[in-house]
């Protein structure tokens, strides 16, 4: 059995309960097979696919609090801190339902990869709880988010692992944990980003995930004959991503048209309106009715819809797992050009695999959505010398990075007779840099 084979059923034997981070070893380790083929002798003797695929060390903690009404509420918190061969663990916490162990190793083994394409050092983490904060006082987030951060703090640190936002994470969850760490360890130290811009944060962070993944878009379509401009785009989600997304394309020349959120979506023929949707999504919380019920040109539907409408370019900007076969069919059939992830692993294998066959160009999450992490490390960076750049300073430098991360995984693709895949390319480059750092600081 070859290598990769060998791996990927040992994984799946230890961690049988963790469907997604199956997905997301198996994803990278198959486009990896010629990188491992052509070195296995090396590989197998240090071991790196066994060391790779298992987190240098994962924590799981209770984490009581008590709500408006004085009764004792018990989440659970995680940190997984996969591996710091190039840089202190970085990655975001999830605070949603659904939130177990195998999600988030999923999101750290994809963060290892998505944090080496920057080309910054920073290491793969991920974190986050099962406590919803939809529907909670403020009061009732902030008793949360000081309880988690007090279990949290012990395992955390500027140099050691700099976690940030993520689903249900924004930045009022960002200066609760804050505040909560300063208060027990005593340092004013930039130990998570996404910060208040009073208080260490980065001009641009906000929008850097959704910003980033249009500059990465843009080229991608540029050095395959197309441009942003006129084009249009269906997003899913209506959180961080999905806002400035939305804004970046609109500031590209293109259209969007549709948003989405957990429990239906709006089909909007004459664009997303931005101003609103921040109004009612960061401003009000509320649900996608009510920017339907003040736009006119807005249609709203229940349940899931939006890979229905004809665009060009599609862009899922919400969860992992929310574009299916039966949608990428549906997306060609109306003639998308490209698809780009905003979101972490929202394509299904199956329809990646159909929309690379019908020659949709595809841009992986690890790569397209890297401009939050990247931004992240340039805060860290800012926090580091006690200064703040401008937001024309930050935004220049994301773009520099999102064109080159396209050109490394391009090449990368290139290299191994892959022209075109970008999932393999994501993957080759994210891996080579970390293989050899793995294997110059020896058996650790
Ligand atoms: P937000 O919490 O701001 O927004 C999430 C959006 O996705 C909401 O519209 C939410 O709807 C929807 N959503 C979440 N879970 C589900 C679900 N199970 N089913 C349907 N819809 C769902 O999160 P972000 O915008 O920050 O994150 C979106 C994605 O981007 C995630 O995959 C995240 O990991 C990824 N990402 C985020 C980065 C960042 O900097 N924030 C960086 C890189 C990737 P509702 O409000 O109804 O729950
Ligand atoms: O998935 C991601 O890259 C993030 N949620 C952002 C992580 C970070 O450290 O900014």
């Amino acid at each position: 059995m070859s290598y990769v084979d060998e791996v990927l059923e040992r994984i799946i034997a230890k961690n049988p309960a963790e469907p997604e981070f199956h997905q997301a070893v198996k994803e990278v380790l198959e486009s990896l097979r010629p990188v491992i083929e052509a070195n296995e002798e090396t590989y197998r003797r240090e071991a790196l696919l066994e060391r790779l695929t298992e987190p240098d060390r994962q924590f799981k903690f209770r984490v009581p609090w008590v709500d408006d009404k004085g009764q004792v509420q018990v989440n659970t918190g995680y940190r997984v801190q996969f591996n710091n061969s190039i840089g202190p663990y970085k990655g975001g916490l999830r605070l949603h339902p659904s939130v177990n162990l195998g999600i988030i190793k999923f999101l750290g083994f994809e963060q290892i990869f998505k944090n080496s394409l920057t080309g910054l050092p920073i290491g793969g983490g991920k974190g986050g709880s099962d406590f919803d904060p939809k529907g909670k006082s403020d009061r009732e987030v902030m008793a949360f988010c000081q309880s988690f951060m007090t279990e949290l703090s012990k395992y955390i640190g500027a140099d050691t692992d700099v976690p940030a936002g993520d689903i249900g994470t924004g930045a009022r969850e960002i200066g609760y944990m804050f505040g909560q760490f300063k208060k027990i360890r005593g340092t004013y130290e930039g130990v998570l980003t996404g910060k208040g811009l009073a208080y260490g944060g980065s001009l641009a962070r906000t929008e850097a995930t959704g910003y980033g993944l249009l500059y990465l878009t843009e080229e991608m379509l540029k050095c395959n004959g197309h441009d942003m401009k006129g084009k249009v785009v269906c997003v899913s989600g209506s959180g961080n991503v999905a806002i400035y997304a939305t804004q970046k394309a609109h500031q590209m020349g293109a259209k969007v048209v549709t948003v989405s959120d957990s429990t239906g979506w709006v089909y909007d023929p004459e664009g997303i309106d931005v101003e609103l949707l921040k109004e009612v999504k960061e401003v009000k919380r509320a649900r996608l009715t009510e920017y339907a019920a003040a736009r006119p040109s807005a249609e709203y539907h229940e349940g899931r819809g939006v890979w229905s409408v004809k665009c060009d370019i599609a862009l899922p900007c919400a969860t992992q797992n929310e574009l299916f076969l039966e949608d990428a069919k549906a997306l060609v059939a109306n003639g998308c050009i490209a698809v780009a992830e905003g979101a972490n692993m929202p394509t299904t294998l199956e329809a990646t695999e159909y929309l690379q066959q019908n020659k949709v160009l595809f841009a992986p999450g690890k790569a397209a959505n890297a401009g939050g992490v990247a931004t992240s490390a340039l805060e860290m960076s800012q926090n580091s010398e006690r200064l703040s750049w401008t937001f024309e300073e930050v935004d220049s430098k994301l773009q520099g990075i999102m064109v080159n991360i396209f050109h490394n995984l391009d090449d990368a693709a290139k290299r191994y007779g892959k022209e075109g895949d970008y999932v393999a390319g994501a993957n080759i480059a994210g891996f080579e840099k970390v293989a050899e750092a793995m294997i110059a600081q020896g058996v650790v």
